[in-house]
């Protein structure tokens, strides 16, 4: 997602970067097209509104740095609002005392838990980590296929059996895990109230 928002906001921004003198209009219609770029990538209106808020305010006053030419200037100034929103400070996903750390995913019916899962797990693949994905939603015809689709295209494997009820699966999974040398188990159970949380 942040490699789609980059090149976006980057070629909206290019057009300003070579002009030598910046009007208000100029700001207003990057600042436009900047908006509907991070809307179509799900940020949320509020989060967009207000760091756009804050980067017309800034560019359109009185900042000017010597070095740099208008155009210049606001993409400094987005690239510092950006960073601002985003936090400065990365944080990690904290690790348990014993192998393999566990994530449960819950949330309402289509809030995107299995994708969020995925993307979870090909994140902590990029970063060497070893997960594996546990499909426990065993209620929704199709839901584990779904889980195995996704993991085969990001090369998770995907634990499951239809045999056992999600609690029972849970806790078979972490025994999967270690004995497979997986050092995450990302667990999607079916819902808030599944006694998977109870296995975990
Ligand atoms: N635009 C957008 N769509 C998303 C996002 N995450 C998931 N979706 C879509 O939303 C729909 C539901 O996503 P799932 O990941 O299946 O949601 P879920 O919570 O697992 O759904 P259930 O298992 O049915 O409760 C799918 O069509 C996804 O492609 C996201 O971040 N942005
Ligand atoms: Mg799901």
């Amino acid at each position: 997602m942040f490699d789609t928002i980059s090149g976006r906001l980057g070629e909206v921004f290019a057009r300003l970067r070579s002009k030598g003198s910046l009007n208000e209009a100029d700001v207003d219609s990057s600042l436009s097209e900047a908006k509907l770029v991070l809307l179509e990538a799900d940020v949320n209106l509020a989060v967009v509104k207000s760091l756009l808020a804050r980067v017309r305010h800034r560019a359109v006053g009185t900042e000017v740095s010597s070095s740099l030419t208008p155009g210049q200037q606001v993409i400094k100034i987005i690239h510092e609002e950006l960073i601002t929103t985003l936090g400065r400070q990365a944080a990690p996903l904290a690790r348990g005392s014993k192998s393999p750390d566990v994530i449960l995913i819950s949330g309402l019916q289509g809030s995107g838990k299995t994708t969020s899962a995925a993307k979870i797990a090909a994140h902590l693949s990029s970063r060497g980590r070893h997960p594996m994905l546990v499909a426990a939603d065993l209620q929704r015809p199709a839901a584990v296929d779904q889980l195995q689709q996704l993991g085969d295209r990001i090369g998770v494997p995907v634990y499951s059996d239809k045999k056992h009820g999600p609690e029972r699966l849970a806790r078979m999974s972490v025994k999967e895990a270690r004995r497979s040398g997986r050092d995450v188990v990302v667990n999607l159970p079916c819902a808030g109230r599944s006694s998977a949380w109870r296995a975990v």
